[in-house]
């Protein structure tokens, strides 16, 4: 059995993982264990259950079958699977966003009023880059035409590009998009898209290829996933970000803290957890309300009532609000084993099926609120958003009544906290250098800064937890290389200080310099995962700036703990926008020498992306230096 030091570098979860052990809690680590030998088949990419011919599978070493039931080759079934897994992350990320934009339609025709929009400029700027007439329009009217345009991307027939794609992307990107579809009908005679037409009209269409006989080509394939992937992020994620920034404000710089130590033990502790901001941001409203914070008391807890967050609901209220944040993925189970959590409660995704016979150990209530997201063994309290307030006020109040059930003999809340500078949306950066991307690209033009590191996505009970998500960014500093990010890299590098202003003082000089004069991290934390979007659109703003391409720019990312298939998506539309993407751990797509090809070689000439694998963060990081250094060079900068 490895020791705790060896599945987490951070000494919080070492603490409670240690604790479970001697309570006998089973954690993921060990389901990961029972787990070994892990599916070669499955690993390698090489089974097949899209048909009850099968399910089928390729042997990797040529003893043994070389083709499904049906004729399906390695080829096919890889390049398929990872389709599939692309068009269930867009699918996720793309059905969130609806959300918020069914709920401004609401909003803005007055069918909801538990919310309000917060951010009217915000509201404004969107709908003006959308091309919408602005002038002499209330807020109602612009916001039910923003509403409806992002419906409309949804659900329009014709094959036109997504509004919000042609609105946010880069001018040369667009250009290139076209002419590589061009390109490929010339050189294959097939007709193949890049450009997504409608979000759920790119899922349903791999859902449909990857059917049994279908598309058994793997470029096509490919070709496919990558137009599901940008209507994931310039489609279904930005809309996400757009209209929660619209509905909830766009988050600006502050401070906050990070890690299991926000936890109280003299307060109702409320864990949120999940994904969406719609019902988390009215929980963090409702505690705040002074009969509940009373009350709270009245049951002994002296401080009131804590809400803090998990993931990525933990990330959306922690760039909006300031609500501090208790860990990241692999911290969900942990902060259970506290002993001091009222209530855990949770929205969509990433939410592990074992957190409620876990919170049954304790006092904790685990609430689901998601018609989407049933768990058995929990308590289940439907979620509308048009009793949104109502709602939120029973949550909060079932945990409060939860208080005194707590057993002080199970408590055990570890010290560690960090604080972080966080808040950095693209509207916060231009803030922060003075209206415009210039200084930024004078910069990376004068080699102080050598170019711009995105490092995104989860944690992985695989990999030591955080430590290839840490290592990575400080390597990355010290090669004078800036480092942005999200999801569950952004609670990691908070929970590890690499987010306070002074960590400015690991990395190399030039970086440290431009951080001490702007006064900000040298790892800025952009948002929760469809925040990636925020990202793209920063990218967006430096490549029109130069009137150039996403892929000339000295830029690279990073998924390097990743889990889910949502993570795919991300990686796969950062590859088709021009960045290149480290993985670690290995997809399971190494079945196919063809697809992986394709994936590390073949796409950067047709999409100026692609992706690498490599297991140690130094070398990744002289990898992305090396990527770094070749654009420059192509740029014309020393
Ligand atoms: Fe989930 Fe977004 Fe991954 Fe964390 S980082 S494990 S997806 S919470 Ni997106
Ligand atoms: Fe097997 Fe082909 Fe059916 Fe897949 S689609 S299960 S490879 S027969």
């Amino acid at each position: 059995m490895k020791r705790p030091q060896e599945l987490s570098i951070d000494p919080a979860a070492q603490q409670q993982i240690h604790l479970a052990r001697e309570r006998k809690l089973p954690l993921i680590w060990d389901r990961l264990e029972s787990q070994k030998p892990q599916c070669g088949f499955g690993s390698l990419g090489l089974c097949c259950r899209h048909c009850v011919m099968g399910p089928c599978r390729i042997d990797p070493v040529g003893h043994g079958p070389q083709k499904g039931v049906c004729g399906a080759t390695a080829d096919t079934l890889v390049a398929r699977h990872i389709d599939r897994m692309i068009a269930a992350g867009a699918a996720a990320h793309s059905d969130h966003g609806r959300r918020p934009a069914l709920l401004l339609k609401e909003i803005a025709q007055g069918v909801n009023q538990d919310y309000q929009i917060k951010d009217e400029a915000k509201l404004r700027a969107v709908a003006e880059r959308l091309g919408i007439q602005t002038e002499g329009k209330d807020i109602p009217a612009l916001a039910l035409e923003v509403a409806e345009i992002a419906l409309k991307d949804f659900g329009k027939q014709d094959a036109s590009p997504l509004q919000f794609l042609k609105a946010y992307a880069p001018r040369r990107r667009l250009e290139l998009w076209q002419r590589k579809e061009k390109e490929l009908f010339e050189k294959t005679g097939a007709s193949m898209g890049i450009i997504p037409r409608n979000i759920d009209r790119e899922v349903v269409d791999i859902m449909h290829r990857t059917t049994m006989g279908m598309d058994h080509d793997p470029l096509s394939l490919l070709v496919q996933g990558a137009r599901c992937a940008l209507a994931d992020g310039w489609g279904g994620s930005l809309i996400a970000t757009e209209i929660q920034d619209i509905l909830f404000g766009t988050p600006f710089p502050r401070e906050i803290y990070a890690n299991l130590g926000v936890l109280k033990e003299k307060a109702v502790n409320i864990v949120v957890h999940g994904h969406e901001p719609i019902l988390s941001e009215m929980i963090v409203h409702v505690a705040l309300q002074e009969d509940l914070q009373t009350l709270a008391k009245e049951k002994g807890a002296a401080e009131g009532i804590n809400v803090v967050g998990l993931c990525c609901t933990g990330n959306e209220i922690l760039m909006r609000q300031g609500v501090p944040v208790a860990g990241n993925e692999l911290h969900s189970e942990l902060v259970l084993t506290t002993g001091v959590v009222e209530a855990m409660v949770v929205d969509v995704q990433c939410i592990y099926p074992s957190l409620p016979q876990l919170a049954k150990c304790f006092h904790t209530k685990f609430i689901s609120t998601s018609d989407q997201a049933r768990f058995p063994g929990g308590v289940h309290i439907q979620f509308f958003e048009e009793k949104a307030e109502e709602i939120a006020r029973k949550i909060v109040k079932l945990a409060i009544d939860n208080f005194l059930q707590r057993d002080p003999k199970k408590v055990h809340i570890p010290q560690e906290k960090e604080k972080a500078r966080v808040g950095f949306s693209v509207e916060a950066l231009l803030e922060i250098l003075g209206g415009s991307v210039k200084p930024l690209i004078d910069a990376l033009a004068h080699g102080q800064i050598k170019g711009i590191a995105g490092i995104v996505g989860c944690n992985n009970p695989k990999v030591r937890q955080d430590f290839f998500l840490v290592n990575l960014c400080r390597e990355l500093l010290q090669r004078n290389i800036l480092v942005v990010g999200t999801g569950c890299w952004a609670i990691a590098a908070a929970k590890h200080g690499l987010m306070k202003p002074e960590a400015a003082e690991i990395a190399a000089p030039g970086v440290r310099e431009v951080c001490r004069t702007l006064n900000i991290p040298p790892a800025l934390h952009m948002g929760s995962c469809v925040d990636c979007s925020r990202i793209l659109v920063f990218l967006s703003a430096v490549a029109d700036h130069l009137d150039c391409d996403i892929a000339d720019l000295p830029v690279a990312g990073s998924a390097p703990e990743w889990t889910t298939e949502k993570a795919v998506s991300i990686g796969t539309y950062f590859v088709a926008s021009g960045v290149p993407v480290h993985l670690w751990p290995e997809p399971p797509v190494l079945g196919s020498p063809a697809v992986t090809r394709l994936l590390t070689q073949g796409l950067k000439g047709l999409l100026g992306g692609w992706f690498f694998v490599e297991e140690d963060p130094q070398k990744a990081a002289q990898t992305i230096e090396k990527i770094i250094l070749e654009r420059r060079k192509r740029l014309g900068l020393a």
